[in-house]
């Protein structure tokens, strides 16, 4: 399979077909239907006061199953196998190695979207990008255009599907004026510039993460599309299903997870190096966690740090609670592909270094900060203190170093 990086990397996404070949579609298709009835015995059972007897599956606009997660990871068994062998094919793992120019793409999230019971309409066009506790956009757009994404994202329906619409180039750039007007009135209405997906059942779109897209019609209609994507910064929660797998999908999910190790390896290395005040081992050890990207991935990398010193520090100090309520919450959670490990990663520090790292970051996390609260349409984040969209002007890796001694 060759594909067309070049149009994906200028465009932002690029339709592929057959990521499920034909001859395989009826037996993915029944194996992602078994774990659809045991999540929705999950959800059933997980229910709230008030809620219907189907929990979220009959209140939620899209219902979501998480293969790679608790609890749905906890019950899967050989029936699953065929669900999760279908992010193993050479169109969708060898196709992702290419577009991300990887050897060995891993998968990240592996996730199936479904139809809603009753119709939901339109939700609301977004970018898949929180930047209060990763990055604002201009940090993704200037790693992108240097060295290419991080992590991509696929929907591969199992069923004809068109819901999805984007906005080709808008992942290289911030929302034009006529955008944010748009989104601004009604978020839930077509935007200039548009295109509808328009999928046969086991094709894919593949799409580069902070591209405006929408979810434009969550209808009863039969949905059953994979939804998740591929990068080389992955983390599983649980690996208990993988002795179900073949030997070549065993061998994936244990080579990844070494992977994964290994990048948790080298961000405590670069966290140390910050900690010793040792600005030639922190850059070496950025390096060796993206050999081959450049300075705007160093630079990228270094304002996700600082929000994983922020992961340590709410970990170390719970007490403290001088951070908005918002990134608080956020920072619970792992974040693999921002390189957010998560907060059992701040066992790997004292409390002492934890301050330390705290002290090496948060002159950067000042300047992330735009002074009041303010709030541009189309993001996962609400009105914040923290830039939507700019980073810090004319910074560079040295300013960061040398801000550790003045
Ligand atoms: O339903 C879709 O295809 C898009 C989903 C989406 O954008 C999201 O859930 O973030
Ligand atoms: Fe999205």
């Amino acid at each position: 399979m060759s594909v067309d990086r070049d149009r994906f990397l200028s465009d932002g996404y690029l339709i592929v077909r057959n990521v499920i070949p034909p001859s395989k579609l009826k037996e993915v298709r029944a194996s992602y239907e078994h774990l659809v009835d045991t999540q929705r015995s999950l959800w059933a059972s997980q229910r709230k006061e008030g809620d219907p007897p189907g929990g979220a599956w009959e209140t939620s606009p899209q219902p979501r199953l998480g293969l790679s997660r608790p609890p749905l990871v906890d019950h899967l068994d050989e029936k699953a196998v065929p669900a999760i062998e279908a992010w193993l094919g050479e169109n969708a793992h060898g196709v992702s190695s290419e577009l991300l120019g990887v050897a060995d793409a891993g998968a990240a999230d592996m996730m199936l979207m479904c139809n809603p019971v009753r119709d939901h309409g339109p939700a609301a066009w977004h970018r898949d990008l929180h930047p209060i506790d990763t990055a604002p956009l201009q940090g993704y757009m200037d790693d992108i255009a240097e060295s290419g994404p991080r992590y991509i994202q696929w929907n591969i329906p199992l069923y004809d599907d068109n819901v999805l619409w984007v906005i080709p180039g808008s992942h290289l750039r911030r929302n034009t004026e006529p955008e944010n007007r748009a989104i601004g009135a009604n978020p839930r209405l077509p935007v200039p510039g548009w295109v509808q997906t328009q999928l046969k059942a086991g094709d894919g779109v593949v799409y580069i993460l902070p591209i405006l897209h929408w979810g434009s019609n969550y209808s009863p209609r039969t949905r059953r599309t994979i939804h998740g994507g591929f990068s080389e910064y992955t983390q599983y929660p649980s690996l208990r299903f993988t002795p179900f797998l073949s030997p070549a999908g065993q061998d994936a999910f244990a080579r990844w997870e070494r992977r994964s190790q290994d990048k948790q390896q080298q961000t405590e290395a670069a966290l140390r190096a910050a900690i010793a005040g040792d600005g030639a081992a922190y850059i070496a050890a950025l390096d060796q966690l993206h050999p081959g990207r450049g300075e705007k991935s160093r630079l990228l990398s270094t304002v996700f740090f600082s929000k994983l010193a922020l992961v340590i520090r709410q970990k170390k100090h719970p007490e403290l609670d001088d951070l908005p309520q918002d990134l608080r919450n956020r920072l619970g959670g792992a974040h693999p592909i921002t390189l957010n490990w998560g907060p059992a990663f701040a066992d790997r520090f004292t409390s002492a270094e934890a301050d330390t790292l705290w002290d090496r970051f948060k002159k950067l996390d000042a300047l992330l900060r735009c002074g009041q609260e303010m709030f541009i349409p189309g993001y996962q984040s609400g009105p914040m203190v923290y830039h939507f969209d700019e980073m810090p002007a004319n910074y560079t890796l040295g300013d960061f170093v040398a801000g550790w001694t003045t």
